[in-house]
Protein backbone atom coordinates (compact mmCIF):
# COMPACT_ATOMS: atom_id res chain seq x y z
CA UNK A 1 0.00 0.00 0.00
CA UNK A 2 1.47 3.31 -1.23
CA UNK A 3 0.29 6.81 0.07
CA UNK A 4 2.25 10.25 -1.09
CA UNK A 5 3.71 10.10 2.43
CA UNK A 6 5.02 6.49 1.74
CA UNK A 7 7.03 5.10 -0.84
CA UNK A 8 5.87 2.11 -2.32
CA UNK A 9 8.12 -1.27 -2.01
CA UNK A 10 10.56 -1.27 -5.35
CA UNK A 11 8.43 -4.99 -6.39
CA UNK A 12 5.34 -2.95 -6.19
CA UNK A 13 2.54 -3.86 -9.33
CA UNK A 14 1.56 -0.61 -11.02
CA UNK A 15 -1.44 -0.17 -13.39
CA UNK A 16 -1.48 2.75 -15.51
CA UNK A 17 -4.72 4.20 -17.36
CA UNK A 18 -4.03 6.58 -19.91
CA UNK A 19 -6.72 8.70 -22.30
CA UNK A 20 -6.67 10.85 -24.64
CA UNK A 21 -4.98 14.25 -22.90
CA UNK A 22 -1.49 11.83 -23.12
CA UNK A 23 -1.47 12.17 -26.53
CA UNK A 24 -2.92 16.10 -26.70
CA UNK A 25 0.66 17.20 -26.44
CA UNK A 26 1.61 14.96 -29.63
CA UNK A 27 -0.80 17.20 -32.06
CA UNK A 28 -3.36 14.58 -31.39
CA UNK A 29 -7.17 15.53 -30.34
CA UNK A 30 -8.93 14.99 -27.31
CA UNK A 31 -12.82 14.07 -27.18
CA UNK A 32 -14.03 16.23 -24.73
CA UNK A 33 -11.99 19.22 -24.80
CA UNK A 34 -13.45 22.33 -26.30
CA UNK A 35 -11.38 21.94 -29.51
CA UNK A 36 -12.47 18.05 -28.82
CA UNK A 37 -13.39 15.97 -31.81
CA UNK A 38 -16.89 15.37 -30.25
CA UNK A 39 -17.25 19.37 -30.37
CA UNK A 40 -17.41 18.90 -34.31
CA UNK A 41 -19.05 15.44 -35.08
CA UNK A 42 -21.67 13.30 -33.02
CA UNK A 43 -21.35 9.38 -31.34
CA UNK A 44 -23.93 8.41 -32.91
CA UNK A 45 -22.76 8.98 -36.29
CA UNK A 46 -19.09 7.88 -36.36
CA UNK A 47 -18.49 5.41 -33.20
CA UNK A 48 -21.16 3.28 -32.77
CA UNK A 49 -21.58 -0.31 -34.95
CA UNK A 50 -25.77 1.42 -35.63
CA UNK A 51 -23.61 4.18 -37.82
CA UNK A 52 -21.24 1.94 -39.34
CA UNK A 53 -24.09 -0.08 -40.60
CA UNK A 54 -26.40 3.07 -41.55
CA UNK A 55 -23.48 4.94 -43.38
CA UNK A 56 -20.07 2.61 -43.68
CA UNK A 57 -18.34 5.37 -46.02
CA UNK A 58 -18.84 8.35 -43.44
CA UNK A 59 -17.35 6.06 -40.54
CA UNK A 60 -14.67 4.86 -43.02
CA UNK A 61 -13.48 8.64 -43.74
CA UNK A 62 -13.82 9.58 -39.73
CA UNK A 63 -10.79 7.18 -39.31
CA UNK A 64 -9.02 7.68 -42.40
CA UNK A 65 -8.72 11.66 -41.45
CA UNK A 66 -7.74 10.52 -37.94
CA UNK A 67 -5.17 7.76 -39.32
CA UNK A 68 -3.87 10.23 -41.68
CA UNK A 69 -3.31 12.82 -39.16
CA UNK A 70 -1.56 10.03 -37.02
CA UNK A 71 0.57 8.95 -39.25
CA UNK A 72 2.10 12.64 -39.88
CA UNK A 73 5.88 13.28 -39.29
CA UNK A 74 5.30 15.97 -37.10
CA UNK A 75 3.13 13.68 -34.75
CA UNK A 76 5.61 11.69 -32.07
CA UNK A 77 5.27 10.33 -28.60
CA UNK A 78 5.86 13.36 -26.27
CA UNK A 79 7.87 13.01 -23.14
CA UNK A 80 4.96 11.50 -20.71
CA UNK A 81 5.06 8.29 -23.17
CA UNK A 82 8.62 8.48 -23.03
CA UNK A 83 8.32 8.72 -19.19
CA UNK A 84 5.73 5.81 -18.68
CA UNK A 85 7.97 3.61 -21.11
CA UNK A 86 11.04 4.38 -18.87
CA UNK A 87 9.20 3.14 -15.85
CA UNK A 88 8.47 0.23 -17.62
CA UNK A 89 11.87 -0.60 -18.39
CA UNK A 90 13.13 0.35 -14.92
CA UNK A 91 10.49 -0.56 -12.08
CA UNK A 92 11.90 -3.92 -10.96
CA UNK A 93 7.60 -4.90 -10.31
CA UNK A 94 5.35 -5.40 -13.02
CA UNK A 95 3.99 -2.49 -14.76
CA UNK A 96 0.60 -2.89 -17.07
CA UNK A 97 0.17 0.10 -19.36
CA UNK A 98 -3.88 0.08 -20.36
CA UNK A 99 -4.75 2.85 -22.26
CA UNK A 100 -8.43 4.25 -24.22
CA UNK A 101 -6.23 5.76 -27.05
CA UNK A 102 -6.00 4.06 -30.44
CA UNK A 103 -2.84 5.87 -31.54
CA UNK A 104 0.35 3.71 -31.76
CA UNK A 105 2.36 6.84 -29.57
CA UNK A 106 3.13 4.52 -26.23
CA UNK A 107 4.26 1.27 -28.27
CA UNK A 108 6.29 3.97 -30.56
CA UNK A 109 7.45 5.67 -27.21
CA UNK A 110 9.02 1.79 -25.90
CA UNK A 111 6.39 0.59 -24.23
CA UNK A 112 5.37 -3.19 -24.25
CA UNK A 113 3.46 -4.42 -21.62
CA UNK A 114 0.04 -2.27 -23.49
CA UNK A 115 -3.43 -3.17 -23.47
CA UNK A 116 -5.25 -1.22 -26.15
CA UNK A 117 -8.70 -1.50 -24.68
CA UNK A 118 -10.60 0.20 -27.00
CA UNK A 119 -8.68 -1.20 -30.27
CA UNK A 120 -6.03 0.22 -32.40
CA UNK A 121 -6.58 2.76 -35.71
CA UNK A 122 -3.72 1.11 -37.18
CA UNK A 123 -5.59 -2.52 -37.40
CA UNK A 124 -8.29 -3.22 -40.19
CA UNK A 125 -10.42 -5.80 -38.62
CA UNK A 126 -12.18 -8.42 -41.48
CA UNK A 127 -15.86 -8.73 -40.57
CA UNK A 128 -16.18 -12.25 -42.26
CA UNK A 129 -12.96 -13.95 -41.61
CA UNK A 130 -12.26 -11.84 -38.21
CA UNK A 131 -8.53 -11.34 -39.08
CA UNK A 132 -6.51 -8.48 -37.74
CA UNK A 133 -4.19 -7.00 -39.86
CA UNK A 134 -1.99 -3.93 -39.86
CA UNK A 135 -3.50 -0.91 -42.12
CA UNK A 136 -1.89 2.35 -42.04
CA UNK A 137 -3.71 3.98 -44.99
CA UNK A 138 -7.60 4.56 -45.74
CA UNK A 139 -9.81 1.94 -45.54
CA UNK A 140 -13.29 2.10 -47.78
CA UNK A 141 -16.25 -0.56 -49.35
CA UNK A 142 -13.48 -1.16 -51.81
CA UNK A 143 -10.46 -2.52 -49.58
CA UNK A 144 -9.58 -5.96 -49.32
CA UNK A 145 -9.31 -8.41 -46.74
CA UNK A 146 -5.42 -9.27 -46.44
CA UNK A 147 -6.19 -12.97 -45.14
CA UNK A 148 -9.45 -13.94 -46.97
CA UNK A 149 -9.55 -11.67 -49.89
CA UNK A 150 -12.81 -10.56 -49.96
CA UNK A 151 -13.72 -6.85 -50.52
CA UNK A 152 -16.47 -4.65 -48.49
CA UNK A 153 -15.78 -6.27 -44.76
CA UNK A 154 -13.01 -4.54 -43.79
CA UNK A 155 -13.33 -2.02 -40.51
CA UNK A 156 -10.90 -0.24 -38.57
CA UNK A 157 -10.27 -2.44 -35.36
CA UNK A 158 -11.51 -0.21 -32.50
CA UNK A 159 -14.44 -0.46 -29.89
CA UNK A 160 -17.27 1.77 -30.81
CA UNK A 161 -19.82 2.53 -27.85
CA UNK A 162 -21.79 -0.29 -26.89
CA UNK A 163 -19.09 -2.73 -28.02
CA UNK A 164 -17.21 -4.60 -25.55
CA UNK A 165 -13.47 -3.29 -24.76
CA UNK A 166 -10.29 -5.75 -24.79
CA UNK A 167 -8.94 -8.24 -22.03
CA UNK A 168 -11.31 -7.10 -19.77
CA UNK A 169 -10.21 -9.87 -17.63
CA UNK A 170 -6.86 -9.22 -17.99
CA UNK A 171 -7.57 -6.49 -16.99
CA UNK A 172 -9.82 -6.50 -13.96
CA UNK A 173 -7.34 -9.28 -12.65
CA UNK A 174 -4.42 -6.35 -12.70
CA UNK A 175 -6.37 -4.53 -11.03
CA UNK A 176 -7.41 -6.27 -7.98
CA UNK A 177 -3.98 -7.26 -7.06
CA UNK A 178 -2.24 -3.68 -8.03
CA UNK A 179 0.08 -1.66 -5.28
CA UNK A 180 -0.53 1.37 -7.56
CA UNK A 181 -3.27 2.55 -9.96
CA UNK A 182 -2.34 5.87 -11.81
CA UNK A 183 -4.96 7.23 -14.56
CA UNK A 184 -3.22 10.24 -16.99
CA UNK A 185 -5.05 12.41 -19.23
CA UNK A 186 -8.64 11.04 -19.34
CA UNK A 187 -12.12 12.66 -18.23
CA UNK A 188 -13.46 9.79 -16.82
CA UNK A 189 -16.26 9.69 -19.07
CA UNK A 190 -15.94 6.63 -20.67
CA UNK A 191 -17.02 3.60 -18.56
CA UNK A 192 -16.01 0.54 -17.98
CA UNK A 193 -12.26 2.66 -17.92
CA UNK A 194 -13.76 5.43 -15.99
CA UNK A 195 -14.82 2.50 -12.89
CA UNK A 196 -11.25 1.30 -13.23
CA UNK A 197 -10.35 3.58 -9.97
CA UNK A 198 -13.25 1.85 -7.94
CA UNK A 199 -12.52 -1.62 -9.29
CA UNK A 200 -8.93 -0.84 -7.02
CA UNK A 201 -10.39 0.87 -4.28
CA UNK A 202 -13.03 -1.94 -3.59
CA UNK A 203 -9.85 -4.18 -3.60
CA UNK A 204 -8.96 -2.01 -0.67
CA UNK A 205 -4.52 -2.81 -1.99
CA UNK A 206 -3.68 -0.23 -4.29
CA UNK A 207 -3.04 3.66 -3.89
CA UNK A 208 -4.66 5.79 -6.60
CA UNK A 209 -2.85 8.48 -8.47
CA UNK A 210 -4.25 11.03 -11.12
CA UNK A 211 -2.57 13.15 -13.28
CA UNK A 212 -4.30 15.41 -15.59
CA UNK A 213 -4.92 18.87 -17.02
CA UNK A 214 -7.92 19.22 -15.07
CA UNK A 215 -9.86 17.48 -12.09
CA UNK A 216 -11.63 14.42 -14.54
CA UNK A 217 -15.21 13.20 -13.32
CA UNK A 218 -14.22 10.92 -10.67
CA UNK A 219 -11.26 13.24 -9.33
CA UNK A 220 -12.73 12.56 -5.55
CA UNK A 221 -11.96 9.01 -5.59
CA UNK A 222 -8.23 9.55 -6.16
CA UNK A 223 -6.46 9.30 -2.70
CA UNK A 224 -3.46 11.41 -4.79
CA UNK A 225 -3.92 14.18 -7.74
CA UNK A 226 -1.48 15.96 -9.46
CA UNK A 227 -2.64 18.53 -12.09
CA UNK A 228 -0.32 20.00 -15.21
CA UNK A 229 0.33 19.15 -18.77
CA UNK A 230 0.99 15.38 -19.09
CA UNK A 231 4.18 16.34 -20.85
CA UNK A 232 5.32 18.05 -17.03
CA UNK A 233 3.64 15.74 -14.58
CA UNK A 234 4.23 12.51 -16.18
CA UNK A 235 8.24 12.68 -15.90
CA UNK A 236 8.26 14.02 -12.75
CA UNK A 237 6.34 11.45 -11.27
CA UNK A 238 8.09 8.76 -12.75
CA UNK A 239 11.39 10.15 -11.34
CA UNK A 240 9.40 10.32 -7.69
CA UNK A 241 8.60 6.74 -7.86
CA UNK A 242 11.82 5.43 -9.36
CA UNK A 243 14.06 8.16 -7.22
CA UNK A 244 12.23 6.98 -4.01
CA UNK A 245 8.92 5.06 -4.23
CA UNK A 246 6.47 7.95 -5.01
C1 LIG B 1 -19.17 -1.19 -22.88
C2 LIG B 1 -12.64 4.16 -29.57
C3 LIG B 1 -20.08 -3.26 -22.03
C4 LIG B 1 -13.12 4.76 -30.82
C5 LIG B 1 -13.98 4.85 -27.65
C6 LIG B 1 -21.54 1.91 -17.35
C7 LIG B 1 -20.87 0.69 -17.40
C8 LIG B 1 -20.52 0.15 -18.63
C9 LIG B 1 -20.82 0.83 -19.81
C10 LIG B 1 -21.49 2.04 -19.77
C11 LIG B 1 -21.85 2.57 -18.54
N1 LIG B 1 -22.48 3.73 -18.79
C12 LIG B 1 -22.51 3.97 -20.11
C13 LIG B 1 -21.95 2.95 -20.75
C14 LIG B 1 -21.81 2.83 -22.21
C15 LIG B 1 -20.57 3.51 -22.78
C16 LIG B 1 -20.18 4.76 -22.06
O1 LIG B 1 -19.31 4.75 -21.20
N2 LIG B 1 -20.80 5.87 -22.42
C17 LIG B 1 -20.42 7.14 -21.81
C18 LIG B 1 -20.32 8.22 -22.86
C19 LIG B 1 -21.45 7.46 -20.74
N3 LIG B 1 -19.46 2.58 -22.77
C20 LIG B 1 -19.33 1.70 -23.78
O2 LIG B 1 -20.13 1.59 -24.68
C21 LIG B 1 -18.12 0.80 -23.74
N4 LIG B 1 -18.53 -0.58 -23.86
O3 LIG B 1 -19.53 -0.60 -21.90
O4 LIG B 1 -19.41 -2.56 -23.11
C22 LIG B 1 -19.07 -3.75 -21.06
C23 LIG B 1 -18.87 -3.09 -19.83
C24 LIG B 1 -17.94 -3.57 -18.93
C25 LIG B 1 -17.20 -4.72 -19.24
C26 LIG B 1 -17.41 -5.36 -20.47
C27 LIG B 1 -18.34 -4.88 -21.38
C28 LIG B 1 -17.19 1.05 -24.92
C29 LIG B 1 -16.56 2.41 -24.79
C30 LIG B 1 -15.46 2.58 -25.86
C31 LIG B 1 -15.91 3.56 -26.91
N5 LIG B 1 -14.79 3.86 -27.81
N6 LIG B 1 -12.97 5.06 -28.48
C32 LIG B 1 -12.42 6.05 -31.12
O5 LIG B 1 -11.44 6.43 -30.45
O6 LIG B 1 -12.87 6.67 -32.10
S1 LIG B 1 -14.19 5.89 -26.34
C33 LIG B 1 -13.28 7.30 -26.47
O7 LIG B 1 -13.42 7.95 -25.19
C34 LIG B 1 -11.80 7.10 -26.63
O8 LIG B 1 -11.34 5.77 -26.50
C35 LIG B 1 -11.26 7.88 -25.46
O9 LIG B 1 -10.02 7.47 -25.10
C36 LIG B 1 -12.29 7.59 -24.46
C37 LIG B 1 -12.26 8.33 -23.20
O10 LIG B 1 -12.04 9.70 -23.50
P1 LIG B 1 -10.72 10.35 -22.88
O11 LIG B 1 -9.54 9.57 -23.35
O12 LIG B 1 -10.90 10.50 -21.42
O13 LIG B 1 -10.68 11.74 -23.62
P2 LIG B 1 -11.46 13.07 -23.18
O14 LIG B 1 -11.35 14.02 -24.31
O15 LIG B 1 -12.81 12.72 -22.65
O16 LIG B 1 -10.62 13.62 -21.94
C38 LIG B 1 -9.28 14.05 -22.14
C39 LIG B 1 -8.75 14.47 -20.78
O17 LIG B 1 -7.39 14.85 -20.96
C40 LIG B 1 -9.47 15.68 -20.20
O18 LIG B 1 -9.75 15.42 -18.83
C41 LIG B 1 -8.46 16.82 -20.35
O19 LIG B 1 -8.55 17.73 -19.27
C42 LIG B 1 -7.16 16.07 -20.30
N7 LIG B 1 -6.06 16.76 -21.01
C43 LIG B 1 -6.14 17.55 -22.11
N8 LIG B 1 -4.90 17.98 -22.44
C44 LIG B 1 -4.04 17.42 -21.56
C45 LIG B 1 -4.77 16.65 -20.64
N9 LIG B 1 -4.20 15.98 -19.62
C46 LIG B 1 -2.87 16.09 -19.50
N10 LIG B 1 -2.09 16.81 -20.34
C47 LIG B 1 -2.63 17.49 -21.36
N11 LIG B 1 -1.84 18.21 -22.17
Amino acid sequence: MAHADKSLSKTARIVILTGAGISKESGLETFRDPDGIWARVRVEDVATPEAFARDPARVHAFYNARRQGLLSETVRPNAAHLALARLEAEWPGEVLLVTQNIDDLHERAGARNLIHMHGEISKALCTLCQDISPWRHDMDGTSQCPACGHTGTLRVNVVWFGETPFEMDRIYQALAKCDLFVSIGTSGNVYPAAGFVEEVRMANQGHTAELNLEPSEGHSLFAERIYGPASEVVPAYVQRLLQDGG
